[in-house]
This record gives structure tokens, sequence and C-alpha cells, in this order.
């Protein structure tokens, strides 16, 4: 195997999807071939993620800005990775022992991932290989099932329901352009019966509708609606929720901000139980708040067996945590978002012990993205059976999907399909 050293890292402050200031990196190796990384950010985030470092300059996109990041990555990055053997474990090695903090704190894991993941870019050019296949162990052939979040809620719409994110998951289909086809039908025809109900079409921050219902059990019907309205039946195409339930959390229990009501952890899990009856749900994201380790505990027993119970803002991509879950019998699935945990190895270490334990990874995007498709090759060279990546609207989304469209017609026949997972 051939060997580069980094010639050059730069980066520049860029916008987000909401508009936010946001880091793009590159990293330039002796070749000269050059890779780029943009990284996204949350609204709802979990309190043990590694630190997003902004200015806090309010003169300055009211606080928001990156630009002592991109500094960062220009000086002291640039300082210690220039010059070395480009290879990707030692990159990340280097950042972390250059940041020095358990949180990546004074780095900012904003400007660490992107440096990582450009890095992982340029290696992958230098190597004549889309990052897709570099990053694979084995030969990748199966793309992720979409889990198209096409009802907004929660931190990331202005409606009144408390839920954030009502998917659909094509996951009965055969093939991902099908997939995609389905999700896309289903999608505007809820936009349809939206318009004849007289309910807004207007989206939330992941391209999903974001009208006001009476409840969830509302938006449960008019999701089922327009799965038999498209033409497709529940059985092909499921439902996920992301509660998001960290959002809820007080001292005196479950406070859902816009119903105004506040429940306690044994009625929020009842809630769960009948909706995974009632409904044809395939999983539940942060059903409980990241502590609440009994919550979790008592669900995966009663439900785990058969659906997916998502460890989102509960493992935060990170190892460590996922595996305390792992060993207190908690969840089976684990979201996995690279900006949660700020560099490529340490993401693709956390993945590998799911694997290793049986539980799903699925690749997530952020509700602030950009875009940059990197989780579409990220999902396909591990192998996950799905990717979260929102409504197929709104280009920072459509560009994961169409990502991987391109990635199924690359490998053609051979191409397979992740929708299940046991
Ligand atoms: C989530 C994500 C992505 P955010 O909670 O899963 O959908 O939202 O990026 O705001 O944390
Ligand atoms: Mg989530």
């Amino acid at each position: 195997m051939k060997h580069w050293r980094i010639a050059a890292v730069d980066a520049l402050e860029i916008l987000d999807s909401r508009g936010h200031p946001t880091v793009l990196a590159q990293v330039t190796l002796s070749d000269g071939s050059r890779g780029g990384a943009m990284v996204p950010s949350g609204a709802s985030t979990g309190q043990y993620e590694a630190h997003e470092r902004r200015d806090g300059d309010a003169n300055r996109f009211g606080g928001k800005g990156v630009s002592g990041v991109i500094e960062s990555i220009r000086g002291d990055i640039a300082g210690v990775l220039v010059g070395m053997t480009a290879e990707q474990q030692a990159i990340d090695r280097r950042l972390c022992r250059l940041d020095g903090t358990e949180d990546k704190h004074r780095l900012g894991a904003n400007g660490m991932l992107a440096v990582s993941l450009a890095a992982s870019r340029a290696l992958a050019k230098a190597n004549g290989q889309p990052l897709w296949q570099w990053l694979a162990e084995q030969d990748p052939r199966r793309l992720p099932c979409p889990m198209m979040n096409i009802l907004n809620g929660g931190a990331h719409a202005g409606n009144n329901l408390d839920i954030q994110e009502f998917m659909i998951v094509p996951q009965g289909l055969p093939t991902f352009s099908e997939a995609v086809r389905c999700g896309a039908e289903i999608y505007h025809a809820l936009g349809r019966l939206l318009k004849k109900k007289g309910l807004s079409t207007a989206v939330g921050d992941e391209g999903g509708y974001a009208p006001d219902l009476p409840d969830d059990a509302a938006a449960l019907e008019l999701l089922c609606e327009a799965i038999t309205v498209a033409g497709y039946s529940t059985d092909q195409v499921r439902i996920a929720l992301d509660v998001a339930a960290s959002e809820w959390v007080t001292a005196d229990g479950y406070h859902l901000p816009k119903q105004g009501v506040t429940v306690s952890r044994s009625l929020l899990a009842e809630k769960w139980e009948t909706l995974a009856q009632q409904w044809p749900l395939i999983s539940i994201e942060d059903p409980f708040g990241d502590d609440d380790r009994l919550g979790w505990q008592q669900l995966t027993a009663k439900i785990g067996g058969s659906l997916l119970l998502v460890g989102d803002d509960l493992f935060v991509t990170q190892e460590g945590r996922l595996n305390d879950g792992i060993a207190d019998g908690i969840a089976n699935s684990i979201l996995i978002k690279p900006n949660q945990v700020g560099t490529l190895s340490e993401t693709l270490s956390t993945i590998r012990t799911a694997q290793t334990a049986r539980y799903v990874p699925i690749l997530s995007h952020r509700s602030g993205d950009t875009e940059d498709p990197l989780i579409a090759d990220l999902a396909v060279a591990v192998g996950a059976p799905f990717i979260k990546t929102g409504a197929p609207c709104r280009a920072e989304r459509t560009a994961k999907y169409n990502r991987l469209l391109a990635i199924e017609h690359a490998l053609g026949y051979s191409a397979d399909f992740g929708g299940s997972f046991r």
C-alpha cells in the first residue's frame, strides 16, 4: 500500500440548511489529492454529545459564528497534521490528543470532524476509490432502507405536535430506488391529503410537513391514509417515530410543551406500548430521556423483541455509553451521527461495537444539515440496514438519497437492499 503525507489543511465558514454558520474543511495530500467535508448541526441535541464550538460573539451570526474553529483548523490543527503520514486512525488520534479534553471542548467536535472526514475523502481519492468502497472492510453491496421523516413536530417545527418525527420506512420494497420512489409518492399523497383537509403544507427543518393536528393518533392516521392512497400497504411501508423525549424531561416528569401536559414515566411507557399495538410501527427512537435508564430498561424488556428501540440522545454515538446500554439491556439499536462524537475512527468503532452486540446501527443526518452526502457513503460502507435523512424534499436531504441512488447504480445487479434487521 502506498503512503502519502498531509500537505495542507484549510477551512472556511459556510452556511447550513437553517442559515447558521458551519465548517467546511479541506485536506490535501502530498500527491495533490484533496478531500473536503461539511459538518451538520442538531437542534434537539443530547446533553452528552461532544462539544459543538461556536464563537458566542453576538455581533456575528447571533453568536453562532465558527470563525474560532476555522482559525484553529488553519493554525493548531494544520500545525500538527501537515507533514504527518496520512492514515485515518493516526490522524484522528492526533486530533484527540491535540484537543486533550473529554468532550472535545477545546478544538470543537465540529472542527475536528470536518478535518477527519475531509482526510477520509482525500485518502479515498488518493487510493482511486469512492468513499463507500474505501471505508468498507468487506465488499459493500447493501443499500440502507430510508427512514423518511415526512411529518415534523417537536423542536423542528412550529406546529402543535410534541413527537419530533413521524417517518415512513418502505422496507418491503425490493430495491433502494423503488423504496425512494415509494417514499416520494407517499410524501406527495400526504401533501394532497393535507391540502384537501385545509391543513398547512409548509415544511419543517427536515422537509416533512408540519401541520397542526389534534393529537399523535391523528398524525399516525394521516400517515397510514397517505400510504394507502399512494397505492402501498402498511406491510410494505412501516412507521418509525423519533420522540426525542430528552426534550421533555423536567424535575416532575415528562412535560410535553405543546400539549401542556406532564406525564410520569409509567404513563409514557403505557403510551408507547399502546401505540406499538395499534399502529404498524417498526421503531421508536428516544422514547425516554437520556438518563432514564429504568424507563428504557423496562420498555426494552417488554417490547424490544418486536420493534427497534433506538438510542440517539441516549448513546450519542459514543462507544462507552453504548457499552453501558448493552450491559444493562437498554435499547436494541443505535442512531449514528458522526458529529455527536467528533471523529470518523470513533464513529466506526461505535458501529462495530453495535454490530458485534447485534444492535442495529442507523446512520443519521442532523436537523441542520448541508449538501454533503457523506453519511450515505458511510451507511453503505458499514452495511447499515437503515438511514434516516429526512423527507424526500429539500436539497440537503435529497443529496443523501441521490447519492445512494448513484451508488446503487454503480453497484448494478450486485446491489442488495437493507430494510430487514433480524
Ligand atoms: C434527531 C435529529 C435528526 P437533531 O433527533 O434524531 O433527525 O435531530 O439533529 O435536531 O438532533
Ligand atoms: Mg433523535
